[in-house]
């Protein structure tokens, strides 16, 4: 049990919050230098520090944003205008949050699948993390998708480190965002990645119940139930109706919030995806349907930055209106853009 059962509930009520959804900031230095790279933006902490401090301060993202995830280095960066990145998601009334899972390692005996490390130390961690002002934490477990995999091992070992987690984080008062991601790699049908998405999410619950986490102090983010992505692609209807299936038959109705990941699909798929989820999912989902994106939210705006200053605003309108259409789709209430006519 934790003394910080009101704190937690605090915290996952403001993350909740029924018009909003969370930005996922917290890639790695190797992730954040590839999606840089990509662009022909240079990785360092002065341009990482510029795009992260160009997204959290572009004006009107707080109506969207419930909550931000951060990258340890960007703790003890400052925005433009030399305030600490924490104390600017404070003053925007967006709740700040850390990724605290390190880098995977081969798991043996398996072929090649991954477990994701950061176990060591972790409560003390997370007591500073909560010291430092932050509420929020997450860790992300990977699943490879073929015909044999991913095996039990691997499901295993990775459910057992995600309850693990959990439990560190809400001894501590800090709320633990709970990411297995069935990776969309692969050719895989939207009927196997439900198959696999089904069980990987019944191992999880089942790990964190033993592990005396609280269901209603957790935020699950896993992916949508996609086709692998040289499966062919499933329109959203589908995506919503195996999503939510599988939602319904994995997630317990104590969970308050289940913001999806995207995965790899376009800012344009994960926002129509979104909005078909909550469509097919009204009146029979006991959880909010929400995002918690990286890629579909930052995509389109860094690359209308592309590492330029003098960008700016424009990539602050793009990643404003990223935020907004997912903010509807979260709702329900998106409606497709008109074709823009040249
Ligand atoms: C799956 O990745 C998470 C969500 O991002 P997308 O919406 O782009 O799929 C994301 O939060 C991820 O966990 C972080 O970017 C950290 O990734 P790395 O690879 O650096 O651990």
């Amino acid at each position: 049990m934790t003394d910080h059962l009101p704190l937690l509930e605090d915290t996952v009520a403001r993350l909740a919050h029924p018009q909003r959804g969370i930005l996922a900031a917290d890639e790695s230095e190797p992730t954040i230098t590839k999606r840089f790279a990509a662009l022909g933006i240079a990785s360092t902490p002065e341009t990482r520090r510029a795009w992260r401090s160009l997204l959290i301060t572009t004006p009107g993202v707080a109506e969207y944003l419930s909550g931000v995830i951060l990258f340890e280095e960007t703790l003890d960066q400052r925005t433009d205008d030399g305030s600490p990145i924490v104390d600017a998601l404070n003053a925007l009334g967006i709740v700040p949050g850390i990724k605290v899972d390190r880098r995977t390692v081969a798991l043996p005996f398996t072929e090649g699948e991954k477990v994701s490390q950061g176990l060591d130390d972790l409560g003390a961690r997370m007591a500073a993390y909560r010291e430092r002002g932050l509420r929020f934490a997450k860790w992300r477990s990977t699943f490879k998708v073929s015909d044999s995999l991913p095996s039990p091992r691997a499901i295993h070992a990775n459910a057992e480190a995600l309850a693990r987690y959990a439990a560190h984080c809400q001894q501590e008062g800090v709320v633990p965002i709970v990411e297995p991601e069935v990776l969309i790699d692969g050719d895989y049908s939207i009927e196997r990645g439900a198959e696999v998405t089904e069980a990987v999410l019944h191992r999880v619950f089942a790990a964190l119940v033993e592990a005396g986490v609280i269901l209603e102090a957790m935020v699950l983010k896993p992916n949508m139930v996609v086709a692998g992505k040289a499966g062919g692609t499933a329109p959203p209807d589908r995506v919503a109706e195996f999503t939510v299936r599988t939602c319904l038959r994995a997630v317990p109705a104590a969970v308050p919030t289940i913001n999806f990941l995207s995965g790899g699909q376009s800012a344009a798929e994960a926002t129509a995806n979104l909005d078909a989820i909550n469509r097919h999912a009204d009146g029979r989902a006991p959880w909010a349907l929400s995002f918690s994106f990286a890629r579909a939210l930052q995509g389109p705006a860094m690359a209308a930055w592309a590492g330029q200053a003098s960008n700016r605003e424009t990539a602050q309108e793009a990643f404003l209106d990223r935020a907004r259409q997912n903010a509807r789709a979260r709702q329900g209430r998106w409606t497709p853009e008109p074709e823009q006519v040249s």
